[in-house]
């Protein structure tokens, strides 16, 4: 057992569990870890990072955009680091993948070991991290260290909860909370942890649907996550946000995050921002970025069966 500066402890699943984890998502060669108080479960590589990630010195001119997995992240990166960085949609750092110019502080623990040799070997992750990193070694955590020497302002993706993050976060630093229909969630993360390698899930949705209940799934439990944030939603430096609104009334919900981000962009440019950050945009240039890794991460049959990162993008 490992104990964490967050309070944690840490113990490694282990027997009929594990087993059954492991027989049903491939991609979990490494273990699993389940933290306590809270129950949550983490791949093993946590462990190795936790202390850090706990400690992380976030700034006063970040903005953190934490979710449970599926939530609305990735278009809640776009939208942030477009207002901020991109309100007229003539920066030619958008171009540049989402997850270079928003790094994802705790992705490192998900990459198992031959994956991460592939991304060192990678021309572009390996130029962009020793762009921002020159000292720094890309085994030993390229998102984190990303993240830490990324240029103001920052914007970070996190899927950790408020729990396990420096307690002190929100009187230094803006969070976003994104969540969203745990239905679709499901669904999303079903599909997410066929598509992606490092999952690599095998089993059925009922299967899948479970492991969801039963707060088995990585990152889980999900309602403790969103609690933690719904507790804290009368913080001024806390915005929480439903993937639900963020669709059906999306200007409404630009025009909140305007205001709660100190941003000042005219309706004009929040139109803008609105029609760049569309699914129908973002997923178009999704397809666009032929992205050398793909094969390396995602299972091309499931790509080709069900789509890729960009599924649906819908309520239920
Ligand atoms: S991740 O991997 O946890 O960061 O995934 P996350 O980005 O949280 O969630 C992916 C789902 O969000 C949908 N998505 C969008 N919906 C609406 N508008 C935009 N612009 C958008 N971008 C991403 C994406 O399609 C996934 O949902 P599903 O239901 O699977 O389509």
């Amino acid at each position: 057992m490992t104990h964490l500066a967050s309070g944690h402890t840490a113990e490694a699943m282990q027997g009929e569990e594990l087993e059954r984890q492991e027989r049903d998502f491939k991609g979990y060669t490494n273990g699993l870890v389940r933290l306590n108080p809270g129950g949550w479960v983490l791949p093993s590589a946590y462990t190795k990072f936790a202390d850090r990630l706990y400690r992380f010195e976030f700034r006063e001119s970040d903005v953190v955009v934490m979710t449970w997995p599926k939530c609305g992240t990735t278009w809640m990166q776009e939208i942030v680091w477009t207002m901020r960085n991109n309100p007229d949609l003539d920066n030619p750092q958008a171009m540049v993948p989402t997850h270079n110019r928003v790094p994802f502080m705790d992705f490192d623990m998900l990459v198992p070991g031959y994956m991460l040799e592939l991304m060192c070997q990678d021309k572009d992750l390996k130029s962009s991290f020793k762009e921002r990193c020159p000292d720094g070694d890309p085994m030993d955590g390229m998102f984190y260290q990303k993240a830490m020497e990324m240029a103001d302002p920052r914007t970070i993706k996190t899927h950790l909860p408020f729990s396990l993050l420096h307690p002190q976060l929100l009187d230094t630093t803006k969070v976003v909370y994104v969540a969203r229909n745990p239905k679709d969630v499901v669904v999303s993360y079903l599909h997410h942890s066929r598509l992606l390698k490092c999952h690599d899930f095998k089993g059925s949705l009922d299967q899948f649907v479970q492991y969801f209940v039963d707060d088995e799934l990585v990152y889980g439990p999900y309602w403790l996550h969103v609690k933690e944030a719904w507790e804290k939603r009368d913080h001024p430096n806390l915005h929480f946000v439903f993937y639900e609104d963020l669709k059906s009334k999306n200007m409404d919900e630009l025009q909140k995050l305007n205001q709660f981000m100190k941003t000042n962009l005219t309706e004009e440019q929040l139109q803008k921002v609105a029609k760049h950050t569309s699914f129908s945009e973002m997923k178009a240039r999704e397809d666009k970025a032929i992205d050398p890794m793909d094969d390396a991460f995602m299972n091309q049959d499931i790509v080709i069966s069900d789509g890729g990162f960009f599924r649906k993008g819908l309520s239920i």
